[in-house]
């Protein structure tokens, strides 16, 4: 079993489709070892998103992930990081796979509904900036 770090992206969770996509993570098989509610702060974001630092779209990402509440969960499955990236879809809706999340919920390449780790460091990282130990028991 390998976690996962994702996020229910705050256009998603705005929109009400929180509730669908977790029944869609529950329904595909994952399982879900934390969950919670965060309203992100501006430095919040860019902490998180620090590898995308100097990028030109940096502030408008960290912008919009400090622009409303969003869910942040680890996930756990047989090879969890790709079997979360592949029910994501796509960075660009535009260009994700139908029945994928970011095509159903996202509706730009900056506001697509989901995050998730890309690797296991990453995932390690993403999951230890929002996570303690005692918080995935
Ligand atoms: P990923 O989320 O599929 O891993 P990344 O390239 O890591 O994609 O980008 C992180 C996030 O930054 C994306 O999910 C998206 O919200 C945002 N983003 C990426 N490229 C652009 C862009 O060209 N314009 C606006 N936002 C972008
Ligand atoms: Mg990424």
């Amino acid at each position: 079993m390998e976690q996962t770090f994702a996020i229910i992206k705050p256009d998603a969770f705005a929109a009400g489709n929180s509730g669908k996509i977790l029944v869609r993570i529950y329904e595909e098989g994952f399982k879900v070892r934390g969950l919670k509610k965060l309203f992100l702060s501006k430095a919040e974001a860019e902490g998180f998103y620090q590898v995308h630092h100097g990028k030109p779209f940096f502030d408008e990402l960290t912008d919009f992930m400090s622009s409303g509440p969003c869910l942040v969960m680890v996930l756990e499955a047989a090879a969890g990081i790709k079997k979360w990236r592949d029910l994501m879809g796509a960075t660009n809706p535009a260009d994700a796979a139908d029945g994928t999340l970011r095509r159903q919920y996202g509706s730009s390449v900056g506001e697509n509904a989901t995050h998730g780790s890309d690797a296991p460091e990453t995932a390690e990282f993403e999951i230890s900036y929002f996570f303690s130990g005692l918080e995935l028991l």
